[in-house]
């Protein structure tokens, strides 16, 4: 099995811990691009995937690209019936979540992070206020959605980890770091949840190291 992936990604950290969390990582070839010097941009990344984007996994003669399907996919593989059960009320909610962390909650929390924490990173300029004022209106709305949905839970699904934790978990390690500007405080249960990832053994070992270094 072949991935390819970068630093400082929640899709590609969400992915690399599933192999992690399933105990597959060892036997994965991983290739680590720097995407900011443009060291995804070969032949063989989109052979795999035509977008040209990370994370992507190549499996025998399939390839995987998008990394909530990706996750789903190898964990049904491995029969991970706990980590992603199969049963249709929760198969629908799995979905329902990602869909939602896709296009609400993670869109707002990629915005003010891309802004506060990766364009320091890579170089690339001062924040945004504009951008980031916009998206905290987001931020605000979905983040109490999901502290009620973990009020009472230690996963957003219910007392045990799930794919779930890890789509819309993927963010965790920037929305934590010091400068994200992300108002983690409003919201207990989102940011105890965050630190309850972050110490699984599979989240630990895919910390970002770019933001490790720095601290
Ligand atoms: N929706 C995709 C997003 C993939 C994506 O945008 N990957 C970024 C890194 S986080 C990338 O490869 N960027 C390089 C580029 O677009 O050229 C997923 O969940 O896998």
């Amino acid at each position: 099995m072949k991935l390819f992936t970068t630093d400082l990604s929640p899709n590609c950290r969400r992915v690399e811990a599933t192999l992690h969390h399933l105990g597959l990582y060892d036997e994965v070839d991983v290739i680590r691009l720097n995407l900011a010097t443009g060291e995804h941009q070969r032949d063989d990344l989109r052979a795999a995937n035509p977008n040209g984007k990370v994370p992507t996994v190549v499996v025998g003669d399939m390839s995987l690209w998008e990394s909530n399907p990706t996750m789903i996919y190898l964990a049904d593989k491995a029969g991970a019936e706990d980590f992603c059960p199969s049963d249709a009320k929760t198969r629908f909610e799995i979905l329902r979540w990602m869909s939602w962390e896709l296009q609400h909650y993670n869109r707002a929390l990629g915005d003010i992070l891309w802004e506060t924490i990766a364009k320091a990173k890579f170089g690339m300029g001062a924040p945004d206020q504009e951008i980031i004022a916009k998206q905290m209106d987001n931020f605000h709305r979905f983040a109490a959605v999901l502290d009620a949905q973990l009020e009472g839970r230690d996963y957003i699904l219910g007392d045990t980890v799930t794919v779930v934790d890890f789509a819309v978990g993927g963010p965790s390690a920037l929305a934590l770091h010091p400068a994200s500007q992300v108002p983690l405080d409003a919201y207990p249960n989102v940011k105890a949840w965050y630190l309850r990832l972050e110490a699984l053994p599979a989240w630990a070992a895919t910390a970002p190291k770019i933001l490790s270094e720095a601290a």
